[in-house]
C-alpha cells in the first residue's frame, strides 16, 4: 500500500459566510494539529438562510434554515462533520445525526455597535427615537422592554454589509453579537458590551457546535480533542431550556448560565415582541444533570404564562 492510499481524509462542512469559514478554518487547524497523520478538507456550501436576504428571518420559520444543506452532506457521506455556529443548530436534530462536539465559548453577550455621532452615547443614553438595526426578535424584545423610547428596524446580510449600512446612516446604532465580531478581528467595533440584565443571549450563543452522524466513533473520537466540558454543560442546559419550549432559533428566548463548582446556575426569559410581557427566571442544580435544569426552568416559565406569549407570536409571525 502506498503512503497516499493510506492516509485517511475526514471532510469538514461550513457554510461560505466569512464567519463560518474562519470558526471552520479554526476547527480544521485545531484537528490537524491534534491528529497530523489525518487529511482534514473544508467543503463549503450555501444554506437556505445565506440564499434569501430580503425576508426578515422570523418569516422564513428557522427548522435548520442555516444547517439542513450541510447536513444532507453528512447523511449522504460527502463530508463527516459540519460546523456551526452552536446558536444556529437546532435544538432537535435530523434522524442519523448528532451533536458531537461543543468548543469553549466566546464572551457569549450582545454588542452595541453604534453610528459615529453617537460614540459619546451609552445604550442608556441614546435620544428618543434612535434607529436601532437587529432581525432578532430576542434582542428586539428585551430592548424594547428597557428603552421603549428607541425605534427598531430589521437588518439582515453578513456582517460587513450590515456595518456598512449602519456607517452609511441607515442605522443609529446596531446590535451583534460579540464572539461573530471578535473572531472576524473586529472587537474595535463593539462600543458597549450588553449586560445580561438588560439582554439575556441566545441559547449557544459565542459557541460552535460540531455536527456529525450519529455513532460515528471515529469521528466522535477525534472531536473529543476540541470538546470543552464546561461550556457543554451550560449549552446543554439551555438548549433543553430551548427545547422544552419547543422554541426555535427565531423566538425571543434568551438565557445565562454560570457554574460554580457543581452548580450549574440558568437565567432564562421569555418575552413578547412588544416587550410589554416578560417572564424571567432562574433554576440551579448540579452540572451533571445539565439537561435536567433546562427543562424544569422551561416548566416554571410556562407556568408563569411563557406559552401563551410564544403561541402569540407564532400566530403574529403567521398573519404578518
Ligand atoms: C440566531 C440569531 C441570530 C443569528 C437570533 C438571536 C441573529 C440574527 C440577527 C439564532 N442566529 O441571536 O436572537 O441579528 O439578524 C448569528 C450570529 C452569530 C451566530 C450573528 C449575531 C455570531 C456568533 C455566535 C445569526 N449566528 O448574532 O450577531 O454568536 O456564536
Amino acid at each position: 500500500m502506498t503512503v497516499s492510499a493510506s492516509t485517511r481524509t475526514v471532510r469538514i462542512g461550513s457554510r461560505k459566510s466569512q464567519l463560518a469559514l474562519v470558526q471552520t478554518y479554526w476547527v480544521q487547524e485545531e484537528l490537524q494539529k491534534y491528529f497530523p497523520d489525518i487529511n482534514f478538507e473544508v467543503e463549503t456550501m450555501s444554506t437556505q438562510g445565506d440564499k434569501i436576504l430580503d425576508v426578515p428571518l422570523a418569516k422564513i420559520g428557522d427548522k435548520g434554515l442555516f444547517t439542513k444543506e450541510l447536513e444532507v452532506g453528512m447523511l449522504e457521506k460527502k463530508t463527516d462533520l459540519a460546523v456551526h455556529s452552536l446558536k444556529d443548530l437546532p435544538t432537535n436534530l435530523p434522524e442519523g445525526l448528532m451533536l458531537g462536539c461543543v468548543t469553549e465559548r466566546e464572551n457569549p453577550a450582545d454588542a452595541l455597535v453604534v453610528h459615529e455621532k453617537f460614540k459619546d452615547k451609552q445604550l442608556e443614553t441614546l435620544p428618543e427615537g434612535a434607529v436601532i438595526g437587529t432581525s432578532s426578535l430576542r434582542r428586539l424584545a428585551q430592548l424594547r422592554h428597557h428603552f421603549p423610547h428607541l425605534e427598531f428596524k430589521d437588518v439582515r446580510g453578513n456582517l460587513n454589509t450590515r456595518l456598512a449600512k449602519l456607517d452609511a446612516g441607515e442605522y443609529d446604532a446596531i446590535i451583534l453579537a460579540f464572539a461573530g465580531l471578535h473572531r472576524l478581528g473586529m472587537g474595535d467595533r463593539i462600543h458597549q458590551v450588553i449586560p445580561p440584565e438588560v439582554s439575556l443571549h441566545a441559547v449557544g450563543q459565542g459557541a460552535l457546535g460540531i455536527e456529525c452522524r450519529a455513532g460515528d466513533t471515529d469521528i466522535l473520537d477525534l472531536l473529543k480533542s476540541l470538546e470543552h466540558t464546561a461550556t457543554a454543560q451550560r449549552c446543554y442546559a439551555e438548549r433543553a431550556f430551548l427545547r422544552e419550549l419547543e422554541g426555535g432559533c427565531q423566538v425571543p428566548i434568551g438565557v445565562n448560565t454560570q457554574i460554580e463548582g457543581e452548580r450549574l446556575t440558568l437565567t432564562g426569559l421569555v418575552a413578547s415582541l412588544d416587550g410589554k410581557k416578560l417572564v424571567k427566571d432562574v433554576v440551579t442544580g448540579t452540572v451533571a444533570y445539565a439537561e435536567n435544569i433546562g427543562i424544569e426552568l422551561a416548566i416554571k416559565l410556562r407556568q408563569q404564562g411563557a406559552q401563551e406569549i410564544l403561541d402569540a407570536i407564532l400566530a403574529e409571525i403567521d398573519r404578518s
